[in-house]
This record gives C-alpha cells, structure tokens and sequence, in this order.
C-alpha cells in the first residue's frame, strides 16, 4: 500500500495546499457564493432577516451568522426554487429519492458538473486509481448521483469504465471476470451481495481481478470493510458525498485510511450538536454541516445533513491538508431511540460482526407490543455454522446478545435465520424496519 501513499504526481495542488492558503480560499469563494445566492428566495429572505451581506462576512467565522438550511426548506421550495441560476445555464438535474413522494432535485451548470468530474477523479485517486486501470460501475445511473458522479470521475482520471448500474448480480459478475476490472464501484452491501453470488456459481471472488474497491452512499463499519477485503481479496476504500451538496465526491479515503478527506476547497464543514446546533469539540461526535463553495446551479448554505460523524483536524501522514471526517456512524433520523437509550443501525452491525458464524446480513425489527420498546434483530447465519444442535444455536444467539448488550447497552431478541433468507440490496441496504411510526423522512 504504501508505494502509492508517497506517488504523489497525480494529486491536485488544492489537496496540500497550506492551510493560511486554504482559508483564504474558503473566505474568498464564500463571499462569491454569498453573492450568487442573494437573489435565491429563501436566502434573501433569511440574509434580509439577519441583517447579513456578503460583504459583512470578514472571517470564516462569520459564516456562523448565517442561517441553516435543511432538508424541508429545500421540499418547501420544490421543486427548483434554490435554484441560482437562469434555465438556459442548467446542464443536468439529479435528485435524492426520499422514502416517501417526491425527489429533492439538484441542478448543475456545465462548470458544476466539470467540477464534480475533479473531485470525484480527486478521491479515486487518492484510493488508487490509475489510468491503467478498468473500473466496474455498478452504482444507479439516473437521478441517484452516484452511477454519473463516478463515471465521470473515472474518465476524468483516463480509465476505463465498465457502465454495468444496479441489478442482475450473476450478470455483473460475468462482466467483471470477461473484462477483467480492477475497481469495483457500488454500495458496501451490494459489494457483500456480489461476493456470495460469485461463491454460489462456485467461483472464489478472491479470484476475480478486482484489487480496489471504492464504496460509498451508505454507512458500514470497519469490521465490514475488513470481512469484505478478506472475502473478495481487495482495499476497500470509503467515499461520502450527498446530492443536495453535490453528490459523491465531497470527501474520501487516502491510503492511509484513517478518516475521509473533506475537498475543503470546494465545500465549508461544521460538526455541530443537532439539538443545541452549537460547535462540538475537537474529535467528538456531531451532525455534519456543509457550505459549498463553488457551486453555481444550486449553491448551499450551511445544510444540515443529518449525518453522524466526527472531524479531525491532525495532520494526515498522507499530506493532504484536508480536514478528515469519521466513518458516518448514522443519521440523526436513523438513529433509534429504545427505551430511552440511543442507538444506530451501524453499532449492531458492528456487535454482529464480531460474531463468528454470522453472516453479514441482517434486520433491525422494532416494535412496542405493550408499553416498552422491543427489538428483535434477525441475522442470518453462515450455512458451515448452521447445526441441527439446539445447544450451538442457542450458544451463538447467547453471543450476539452479549456483543449487542456490550456495544449498545440493550438486550434484544436474536432470531437466528437460515442462509439466504433477508433480502439482499443492490443499491442503498435497507437494515431497520420500526414499527413504532410511521417513518417521516422530511
Ligand atoms: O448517496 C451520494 C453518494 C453516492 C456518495 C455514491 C457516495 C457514493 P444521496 O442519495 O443523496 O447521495 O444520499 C446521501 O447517503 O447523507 C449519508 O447518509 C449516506 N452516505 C453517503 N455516503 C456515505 C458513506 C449519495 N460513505 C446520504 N458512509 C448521506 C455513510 C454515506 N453514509
């Protein structure tokens, strides 16, 4: 791995560039943008209301005076009223399909889209990706920004791409081994998916070509990453980006992987505590705030993600001077709360990961039969531990209960089920369902 840490050639200069520099950056394309949204309805409104201009924004630290945006501002606007520009300047639209009615749609310019082709080529880059290589793209193409977002990425840095989008698994795999990719691009659990796929046709996915991976668009934990590395014979690499900012591309893993590398160039964080919106400190855990920088179709200020995350401002070995940001350990309107204790999908994944004999796919069921909360996780177990002996069964639900009650506090009900049996994702996983309420993404 670390031949590429110190191949430092292909990198963009805006990735080291000192930090006094990147500031004076991040202050100057502020004050740009400050003026590109000022006849933007919303903000107008909200400059209007507290008093700020572009020009009263002196230091960074200013742009704590301006408002939040969230999601529901931008669905009160629908569909295209954050729009910052003129119809005729729009290249393409996109959307975040909420789980329930309409999209949220993001439009770029030619510039925007231009942009995002850097910043997505940035990322892979810095995960590996050589114009030698062939990369398999089996994201969504249409709305969802991720099928285009990386595709464009991957031309951008000269490689090949293979355009294969979501779905039919043995046919994905037939186009891996036939065109022999190195990258594998989609979701962290369709990636899962794949792999047992490839081993029911009988063939090892150690086998196949891959060397990288580069996931993203939904949360996973470290002992995922390391069950599909040694499963599929590859570095995995995490990237994180949302449509409302841009899409992929906002941050990624370098080969150091100790955190993802925000493009502050391009985008202003803030890791704030969603209840008081008040700064968290160094290291701790909040919910992420972007600012884009130079977006000009639909800029963004201060958005709310609702994203879990921690940042880290220590120097990386890697010598990118970007803030680096944690794994995302869940969203704010993922996290469950059960009998009062917090907890997110990601910490049971990780409390079952631990577990010898469990397969990576599972379901959080919560319900309240009575007056308390009760969750059952249904996981599945790995047809070479499945045995006809009540005591071993028994032994192995003991042990996820204890990982579970270790990591999260709770004690649940584990229904061990047989191989196969969840349903398998080939986009974003879906891991909860709560029957508690009617779940509301606004
Ligand atoms: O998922 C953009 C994307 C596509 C990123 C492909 C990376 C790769 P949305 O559909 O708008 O956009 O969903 C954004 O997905 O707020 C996070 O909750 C989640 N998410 C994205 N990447 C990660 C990640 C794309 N690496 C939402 N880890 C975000 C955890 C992620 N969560």
């Amino acid at each position: 791995m670390t031949d590429f840490v110190t191949d430092n050639s292909i990198w963009d200069v805006a990735e080291t560039m000192p930090l006094d520099q990147l500031r004076e950056l991040q202050l100057h394309r502020l004050r740009r943008t400050l003026e590109r949204v000022a006849e933007v309805p919303f903000y107008k409104e909200a400059f209007a209301r507290s008093g700020v201009t572009s020009t009263k924004i002196k230091t960074l630290d200013d742009l704590r005076r301006l408002p939040f945006t969230t999601k529901k501002d931008l669905r009160d606007h629908y569909p295209l009223g954050f729009l910052a520009v003129g119809r005729d300047k729009v290249a393409r639209f996109h959307g975040s399909s909420g789980t329930t009615g309409k999209p949220t749609f993001v439009a770029y310019t030619n510039e925007d889209l231009n942009i995002w082709s850097d910043l997505c080529a940035r990322f892979l880059v810095g995960g590996g990706l050589r114009p030698e290589h062939t990369v398999h793209i089996a994201f969504g193409y249409g709305l969802f920004t991720g099928g285009f977002g990386l595709h464009y990425g991957v031309e951008r840095v000269g490689a090949a791409v293979v355009p294969a989008a979501a779905g039919n698994t043995r046919r994905q795999i037939m186009l891996i081994r036939d065109l022999g990719a190195d990258v594998l691009v989609c979701t962290p659990s369709y990636a899962l998916n794949i792999a047992e796929t490839t081993r029911s046709t009988g063939i090892d996915p150690k086998e196949l070509s891959l060397k990288f991976a580069h996931f993203g668009g939904e949360p996973w934990t470290e002992d995922m990453r390391n069950q599909i590395e040694a499963g599929m014979g590859l570095l995995a690499f995490n990237n994180y980006g949302l449509s409302e900012v841009i899409g992929p591309g906002v941050s990624g893993e370098c080969p150091v992987r100790n955190g993802m590398h925000i493009q502050e160039d391009h985008f202003i964080v803030e890791c704030v505590n969603p209840e008081t919106l008040e700064p968290v400190g160094e290291g701790e855990s909040g919910e992420l705030i972007f600012t884009t920088l130079t977006r000009q179709a639909m800029p963004v200020i201060r958005y709310r993600t609702r994203d879990i995350a921690r940042l880290y401002h220590s120097p990386c070995p890697c010598g990118r001077t970007g803030v680096r940001m944690s794994r995302v350990v869940g969203r704010t309107d993922d996290m469950l709360i059960i009998r009062g204790v917090n907890v997110f999908p990601s910490q049971i994944e990780e409390a079952l990961l631990r577990v010898e004999g469990t397969a990576p796919h599972y379901l959080i069921e919560v319900g309240r039969p009575g007056t308390l909360d009760e969750v059952t996780v249904h996981v599945e177990v790995r047809p070479e531990n499945l045995s006809d002996k009540m005591s071993r069964m028994q032994e192995l639900r003991n042990q996820i209960d204890r990982e579970i009650q270790s990591i999260t506090g709770l004690r649940v009900k584990v229904n061990l089920v047989e191989p196969q049996t969840l349903e398998r994702f080939v986009g974003k996983a879906k891991r909860v369902l709560d029957h508690r309420t009617e779940k509301n993404d606004a």
